[in-house]
C-alpha cells in the first residue's frame, strides 16, 4: 500500500518545486472516482499524466441533504465532481437568495472561484445524501489553470471568428474557452439523440455534422424515417434549442467524416451566453419555418423563453 508521502516523493519531477497531493484509494472506490469524472469537461483536455494527477488528488465526501457544499462569498478550498445526489443552485439577487438551477446525479461545481481567484459565486445546498470527489485548490490551479492557458492559445483566434459570440467582451470570450472542452467523432457516430434529456453545447470544430428529424411517413403510419434537416460545419453551433426551451432533443446529430466539437455544459452556457441569445432566438425563429416548409407544421418547437 501506498502512503501518502511515498507516493508524493516517487511522483515528483525535479522541476516541480510544490509537493504533489496524494489520497490513497482502494480499488473500489477509484473505479467509482473514475466514473464520475468520465464525462466532466474541465478534465477532458488534460493529457493521461495530468489526469492520473487529479484522480490522485482527489478525495471523497460524503454530503446529507440540506448542507451547505459551498456558500456564496466565501474563499473557494475544492472543485467538487457530483458521483450521486442532488443539488440546488442559489445566487443571491438584491440580498435574497434566488434558486437559479440545480444538478441531477451528475456534472461538477465549484470551478469559478478556484480559476479566478474570486468570491464563491453560488450556494450550493445538496437536498438529497450524496457523494462528491473534492479536489483541492492548489491541485486544481496547477493542473487545470495551467492547461486553460494552453487553451486560450489555441482556441483564441477560432474564437474570434464565432458570429454568435460578436456580444461578447474579449473577456467573456475567453471564460467561455476556459469552460469548453473538445470532443471527437468518428464518421456516422451520434453525438446527439431526438428525444434525450439535455445538457451541453456544442460549437463544430472541423468536419461535417448532419442534422436529422423522425417523421412519420403517413398521418397514421407507426414508422418514422429520419430526415435530414441541416448540415453543420466549422464555426457553427448546435444543441442550443434544448437548452433554451428545456425540452428534449428536437433532432439527431450524427458526424460526417471525422468531427471535433467544443462542448459546454447547461450551466456555463446560462452563465456566459446570456448576451447571445438574440442571435439564438432568431435562429429558433428561422427552424420554426423551415419546420413549417418541411413538415406542414410545427408542433416539435415551441419556444418557451421570455
Ligand atoms: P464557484 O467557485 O463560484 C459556486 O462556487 C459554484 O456554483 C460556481 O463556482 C459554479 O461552479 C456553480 N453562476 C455562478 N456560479 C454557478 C452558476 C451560476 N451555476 C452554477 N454555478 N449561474 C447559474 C447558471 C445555471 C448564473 C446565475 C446568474
Ligand atoms: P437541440 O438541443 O434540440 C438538436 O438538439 C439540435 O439540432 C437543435 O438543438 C438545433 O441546434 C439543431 N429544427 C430543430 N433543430 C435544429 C434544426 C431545425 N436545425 C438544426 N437544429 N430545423 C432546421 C432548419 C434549417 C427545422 C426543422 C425542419
Amino acid at each position: 500500500l501506498q502512503t501518502p508521502l511515498t507516493s508524493t516523493v516517487a511522483n515528483n519531477k525535479k522541476t516541480d518545486k510544490e509537493p504533489r497531493v496524494t489520497h490513497p484509494k482502494t480499488d473500489e472506490q477509484r473505479q467509482r472516482l473514475q466514473e464520475a469524472c468520465r464525462d466532466i469537461l474541465l478534465f477532458k483536455n488534460l493529457d493521461p499524466e495530468e489526469m492520473s494527477q487529479v484522480l490522485d488528488a482527489m478525495f471523497e465526501k460524503f454530503c446529507t441533504e440540506g448542507e451547505h457544499i459551498i456558500d456564496q462569498d466565501d474563499d473557494g478550498d475544492n472543485f467538487y465532481v457530483i458521483e450521486s445526489g442532488t443539488f440546488n443552485i442559489f445566487v443571491k439577487v438584491d440580498g435574497t437568495e434566488k434558486l437559479v438551477g440545480c444538478y441531477d446525479n451528475r456534472g461538477s461545481f465549484g470551478e469559478l472561484a478556484l480559476m479566478y481567484n474570486t468570491p464563491r459565486a453560488a450556494t450550493i445546498i445538496a437536498t438529497s445524501p450524496g457523494a462528491l470527489w473534492c479536489l483541492d485548490r492548489l491541485t486544481f490551479r496547477r493542473i487545470i489553470v495551467k492547461n486553460n492557458a494552453k487553451k486560450r492559445k489555441l482556441y483564441e483566434a477560432f474564437i474570434e471568428t464565432l458570429p454568435l459570440l460578436t456580444s461578447l467582451e474579449m473577456s467573456e470570450r475567453m471564460k467561455v474557452v476556459d469552460v469548453l472542452s473538445t470532443r471527437v467523432y468518428s464518421d456516422l457516430q451520434q453525438i446527439i439523440a431526438q428525444g434525450d434529456l439535455a445538457d451541453c453545447f456544442y460549437i463544430v470544430e472541423s468536419g461535417q455534422v448532419r442534422i436529422t428529424m423522425k417523421r412519420s411517413r403517413t398521418k397514421t403510419d407507426q414508422e418514422e424515417e429520419e430526415v435530414e434537416i441541416a448540415t453543420c460545419s466549422r464555426g457553427q453551433y448546435f444543441g442550443e434549442l434544448a437548452l433554451v426551451t428545456n425540452k428534449p432533443r428536437a433532432a439527431s446529430a450524427y458526424a460526417v467524416g471525422s468531427v471535433k466539437c467544443l462542448v459546454m455544459d447547461v450551466q456555463a452556457f446560462e452563465r456566459l451566453l446570456g448576451p447571445c441569445m438574440d442571435i439564438m432566438k432568431r435562429n429558433i425563429a428561422n427552424y420554426e419555418e423551415q419546420l413549417v416548409t418541411l413538415f406542414g407544421s410545427s408542433p416539435e418547437i415551441e419556444q418557451q423563453t421570455a
